[in-house]
């Protein structure tokens, strides 16, 4: 399998490296720790993500300044990771092959080469996998990248997919370079005070129902003009919900600036929140998923999603 994704490579010239919209450190992991091999390669690669500003957290990446918002004018490779489902790379369908990278389950297969693995805790374990299938070392600056998309999928060791393999390629990951407590310290301390204020807001605001099985949550696009927040800012208010100890599953609604919602779902033990997502038209794992909706209406939408869950 990894050969195919290697014949391919060697047969383009022109290939970009894709994360999907509002990118997490695992779709950016995978595409920075695949960058550098190509670079070698001779090859012309872009890194494209379709969302401007990429969330500052990951700046400490190596070579995530040379992201870029613009489509390169020139690609006969696209090569997509982490991403379910083509809409989710916000760009239009054109004449260059792809490549699919990725884990989840939803993963609707758009790709020339698809290589799956659902039991990877993070795609940047593929990515891991596929780079040593090629090169005879892994430089620390792809480990940082591999890494980074390890911990911030296991919820740093913490959610369900983590399994002996997770730590096993955690340990090889330092023996190339990787210092556990920087990258901590990278993605988890750096908040601004923005993000925080928009944190008290959020707690302030959630509510519980089914005697606290079910926490519910949402931040409008007014949260983040009187918080200075950006969207990525609130990517942890669902796990903020999770978190109580009573809840089962976390339900958080985010408006968009263009009128839409997007919706994050987590479970802890009993709800699949992949099959919630999907029914929506959305997609992810077991125990986090998502969708966006077009309603106008946030009650009348929570209800439609409660009326899927028996708890
Ligand atoms: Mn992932």
């Amino acid at each position: 399998m990894h050969e195919q994704v290697w014949d391919l490579i060697d047969k383009s010239h022109y290939i970009t490296l894709i994360s999907h919209l509002n990118p997490d450190g695992d779709s950016l992991g995978c595409a920075l720790a695949f960058y550098p091999t190509l670079k070698k390669m001779g090859k012309n690669v872009s890194l494209f993500n379709a969302t401007h500003p990429v969330a500052k957290k990951y700046d400490f990446l190596p070579n995530f300044s040379k992201m870029k918002s613009s489509f390169p004018k020139k690609c006969d490779l696209l090569i997509s990771f982490d991403c379910g489902g083509f809409d989710r790379l916000g760009i239009s369908k054109g004449d260059f092959k792809i490549i699919n990278i990725d884990h989840h389950k939803s993963n609707t297969l758009f790709g020339d080469i698809n290589i799956l693995n659902f039991s990877a805790s993070s795609a940047t374990i593929i990515v891991y996998e596929i780079l040593k299938s090629k090169n005879s070392t892994i430089t620390k600056d792809e480990a940082i990248c591999i890494y980074t998309g390890l911990v911030e999928d296991t919820g740093f060791f913490t959610f369900g997919n983590t399994n002996q393999i997770a730590f096993d390629i955690a340990s090889e990951l330092i023996s190339y370079g990787v210092i556990p407590s920087q990258i901590a310290q990278n993605l988890k301390m750096r908040n601004s005070l923005a993000k925080t204020r928009l944190t008290a807001i959020f707690i302030n605001s959630f509510e519980l129902l089914k005697d606290g099985q079910i926490a519910i949550g949402n931040v409008t696009v007014e949260d983040f003009r009187a918080t200075g927040a950006l969207r990525s800012d609130s990517d942890h208010l669902v796990d903020i919900l999770r978190n109580l100890a009573t809840v089962e599953l976390a339900i958080f609604i985010l408006e968009q600036k263009n009128g839409g919602l997007k919706v994050s779902l987590r479970s802890k033990n009993r709800v699949d929140v992949s099959e919630i997502a999907l029914f929506f038209g959305g997609g992810g794992h077991q125990r986090a998923a998502g969708f966006e909706s077009e309603a106008k209406d946030i009650s009348s939408l929570i209800e439609k999603i409660i009326q899927k869950v028996s708890l």
